[in-house]
């Protein structure tokens, strides 16, 4: 989907376990301003039904699995994340829903920008107002 994608890291595996390096505007394509992680979700939540304005963001499922809705006003997709050498950019104007969280998931969340309530859509119909000007 447009203004989405899949990351691929290094999975750096010996006996001792994996590593995986992730480096800002090298692995992931912009500067990391702030990170923030989503545990203990409980079974049946459903997190997002926001997009952001300006915001980018790489999730990544460290441990246990979730499914990310994406959709714009054309197309919707659901990308389950449950590998952590895999990252899901999320660009602007993206509405995102985030559901099926197991038990032990551990969402990590890389931001290109600081904390900022103003830069969310948290209503859908105007999100699609906004979103058709661009999509
Ligand atoms: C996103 C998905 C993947 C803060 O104070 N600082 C922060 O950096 C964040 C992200 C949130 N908050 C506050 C705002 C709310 O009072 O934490 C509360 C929960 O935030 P929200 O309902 O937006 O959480 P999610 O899980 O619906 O969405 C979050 C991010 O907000 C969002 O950008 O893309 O995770």
């Amino acid at each position: 989907m447009y203004n989405t994608s899949l990351l691929k890291f290094k999975d750096i595996t010996d006996k001792y376990g994996h590593l995986t390096p992730v480096e800002g505007k090298i692995d992931i394509p912009f500067e990391i301003k702030r990170v923030y992680y989503i545990t203990r979700v409980q079974d049946g939540i459903t997190r997002g039904f926001h997009s952001h304005k300006k915001l980018h963001q790489v999730l990544i499922c460290l441990n246990g699995s979730v499914k990310i809705r994406l959709k714009n006003p054309e197309n919707e997709e659901i990308v389950e994340l449950k590998d952590p050498s895999v990252g899901l950019y999320i660009g602007p104007m993206i509405w995102r829903e985030m559901f099926d969280f197991t038990e032990d998931s551990v969402l990590l969340v890389l931001a290109s920008e600081y904390y900022n309530e103003n830069d969310y859509i948290r209503n859908y119909d105007f999100y699609l107002e906004e979103a058709k000007k661009i999509f």
